[in-house]
């Protein structure tokens, strides 16, 4: 495998042939879309979440162009992280976003049956020169679990050149057809795989505002580091499935409603209309267990790592006992930190 990047494909000329579509994503685990998304929606929706994440901005610049100040850096598992990141999930042009026909109706002709997005919608707000919490390379089905026909829609929202780490996969990486062994790292969802086996270049593009990536439970991805001087990295990551197949039960909850208790009663309490409310209560989507087994491995390989003073592992097992003293998990990284 070599280290070079290149350019994905983009599909837009196959967005009015259902078939080409899914034969295309059979083939290369992948569909990119330029400007998918209006750009003039999207912008909207950039204004109003930079707007909560001010605590986190260089005050006296405009929250539109997401100057991060780099001494608020936090990621996922952080408590500050949790509290601004919620005030962004309240915003209900947030969870419209992932319901807009443009992209619902692009992931319903690639999956050819009725299509629901996930209640359980995700944004990233990614600190610049925060290069070790990136997100490592890894497939979603641990994630997101359900069925391996889930898609992922990941866009930014903004201009994301590649020095502000956008998306990156392996073409074909869904072709091995089963989950792979993932490990524990840092970076979102603190799961990773090798890419040993794959012989194939990492893909990715210069995003613009409105592209979209789309790619199903088992295709290999990462994000590119955010190597910008100071630039927050805003990007959304909805998953869709086709309404008759498994979900798992926490794709039915808020995102990292466990660091906080956040529940949709919270989240619905300022919006305007009750359209998007429980949409999914009503329909016949048969729900499974989350599974905790691969989380629950990257924490047994933490505490081990962090006994050999591994200092990634360290910082994880402190995020666990800064989030919650009590919780099983923190008394078992309190016991490993005091060794
Ligand atoms: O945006 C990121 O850094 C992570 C996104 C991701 O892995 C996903 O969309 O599944
Ligand atoms: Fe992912």
């Amino acid at each position: 495998m070599t280290d070079q990047l290149k350019e994905l494909r983009e599909s837009n000329n196959l967005l009015n042939k259902p078939e080409a579509l899914r034969e295309r994503m059979a083939e290369e685990g992948y569909l990119f879309f330029r400007q998918l998304l209006n750009p003039e929606k999207l912008w909207d929706l950039r204004r109003q979440m930079l707007h909560k994440m001010k605590p986190w901005l260089v005050k006296g610049t405009d929250p539109f162009d997401g100057i991060a100040d780099v001494t608020k850096q936090c990621t996922e598992g952080d408590l500050g992280y949790t509290d601004v990141y919620h005030e962004v999930y309240k915003l209900e042009i947030f969870h419209e976003s992932a319901h807009w026909p443009e992209i619902l109706g692009t992931v319903e002709k690639i999956i050819g049956r009725p299509t629901i997005p996930h209640p359980h919608k995700v944004a990233r707000l990614w600190f610049p020169k925060y290069l070790d919490h990136t997100t490592p390379t890894h497939q979603d089905f641990v994630h997101f679990q359900g069925n391996f026909n889930t898609y992922t829609a990941w866009s930014p929202v903004g201009n994301c050149p590649i020095e502000l780490g956008g998306l990156a996969l392996l073409p074909g990486s869904h072709k091995v057809n089963r989950v792979l062994d993932h490990k524990f790292s840092l970076g979102a969802g603190s799961l990773c795989v090798d890419t040993d086996e794959f012989n194939v270049a990492w893909h990715t593009t210069n995003y613009e505002i409105g592209d979209t990536l789309i790619f199903p439970a088992l295709t290999v991805h990462k994000a590119l580091p955010n190597y910008t001087e100071d630039k927050l990295r805003v990007s959304l990551d909805n998953r869709y499935q086709a309404i008759e197949d498994t979900m798992s039960e926490h794709m039915q909850m808020p995102h990292l409603h466990g660091f906080s208790n956040l529940q949709w009663e919270d989240v619905y309490r300022d919006w305007k209309s009750d359209e998007l409310k429980y949409y999914w209560k009503n329909l016949p989507i048969p729900t499974i267990p989350q599974d905790m087994s691969f989380s629950e491995k990257g924490f047994r390989e933490a505490l081990e790592l962090a006994k050999t003073g591994n200092e990634h592992a360290k910082l994880h097992l402190n995020r666990a006992i800064q989030r919650d003293p009590n919780s099983p998990q923190a008394k078992a990284a309190k016991e490993v930190l005091a060794l």
